[in-house]
C-alpha cells in the first residue's frame, strides 16, 4: 500500500518534470531563439563609434548648373572610427537621402530619410556592416553620393 502510494508520486514528479523541460524547450524555440537571431549582437565599438561623419547638403544643391551638393561625395567609413554618418541639410529648400537600391543594414534597417529632411534639419544613420552605398535626392536626381564602409583595419 505505502509501496504503491510512494511509486505514484513519483509518477507524477516524472511527468511534472518532462511537462516543465517540454515547456521550457518550446519557449525557448518559440520566443527566446527568434528574438536572439532577429538582433545580431554588435560589437560595442561598431555601436559607439569615436566620431560622427557629417555629410553637408550645401547651400544650392537644389540646382542642377551647381558642381557639389553632398559634400563630401565620396565617403570612405571605416566601422567602428565614423560610421554613424550625420546628414545636414544646410540648403534652403527640403532633399532626401534616397538609396539607389534599397539597402538594409541587419541592426538599423533600411537606410534612406523616411521623407524629405527639411532645410535645417538632418537625418543619421549607423551602419554596423560593411557596405558600399550609392545614394542620391529623389527631388534632384543630379545630387549623388556614395559610401563604403569597411572593417577597421588595424
Ligand atoms: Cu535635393
Amino acid at each position: 500500500m505505502s509501496t504503491s502510494t510512494t511509486s505514484h508520486a513519483y509518477g507524477i514528479g516524472v511527468i511534472t518534470v518532462i511537462v516543465g523541460l517540454t515547456v521550457a524547450i518550446g519557449f525557448y524555440q518559440m520566443f527566446y531563439l527568434p528574438e536572439s537571431l532577429a538582433k545580431p549582437s554588435v560589437d560595442e565599438h561598431i555601436l559607439h563609434p569615436v566620431k560622427k561623419t557629417i555629410i553637408d547638403m550645401i547651400p544650392g544643391s537644389a540646382s542642377a548648373d551647381q558642381q557639389d551638393n553632398f559634400v563630401p561625395k565620396l565617403v570612405n567609413i571605416q566601422l567602428g572610427i565614423d560610421n554613424h554618418i550625420v546628414w545636414k541639410n544646410l540648403d534652403d529648400v527640403p532633399h532626401t537621402v534616397t538609396p539607389d537600391h534599397r539597402m538594409a543594414d541587419s541592426y538599423s534597417g533600411d537606410f534612406g530619410s523616411p521623407g524629405v529632411i527639411k532645410a535645417g534639419e538632418e537625418y543619421e544613420f549607423l551602419f554596423t556592416e560593411p557596405h558600399v552605398v550609392e545614394y542620391h535626392c529623389t527631388p534632384h536626381p543630379w545630387m549623388t553620393g556614395k559610401l563604403e564602409i569597411t572593417k577597421q583595419r588595424f
